[in-house]
């Protein structure tokens, strides 16, 4: 009893810290300034007919080490599908939610889960609420390889 208080009062104060490291970047609910992605810069895929692919690691439109598109708005209850094409895999870009060194960032309970697995090219996510879900390459964050689902 005594360990799990000591460990669920450290979980309570990493929170903490990471929301007022969030707020003092200057981000918002609205979340258009996460990983880049100004406001201007979301592509509307809320369309029935839209594609929600997300290409990696040039499938899709992407290059090596971009995702292509990176800002993209989607509707409560569309999915996402991160694809690396026959060619490129989590192995070695590892997906992961947040943003750089903060995996929380961003509206409460992302869905993206993070993959590292080698032999997975593609994974399809739904995001069931509105919410601004960054995310980012753990590999080639620090290059810009990082965006935003933004679900309205
Ligand atoms: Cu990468």
């Amino acid at each position: 009893m005594r360990v799990r208080f000591a460990v669920t009062h450290r979980l309570s104060a990493l929170v903490v810290v990471l929301s007022a490291l969030t707020s003092s970047c200057g981000t918002d609910a609205e979340g258009g300034s996460f990983n880049d992605c100004a406001s201007s810069q979301f592509v509307d895929r809320t369309a029935a007919s839209a594609s929600r692919t997300i290409g990696y690691g040039g499938a899709s439109g992407s290059t090596l080490f971009t995702y292509s598109p990176r800002c993209i708005t989607i509707a409560a209850g569309q999915s996402v599908t991160f694809s690396g094409g026959a060619t490129s895999s989590f192995g070695v870009h590892p997906l992961s939610p947040g943003v750089l060194n903060s995996p929380r960032a961003g509206t409460a309970g992302n869905p993206i889960q993070r993959l590292t697995d080698g032999n997975m090219r593609e994974v399809t996510v739904t995001f069931p609420s509105a919410g601004t879900f960054p995310y980012i390459c753990e590999a080639h964050a620090s290059t810009g390889m990082t965006g935003v689902v933004r679900v309205q």
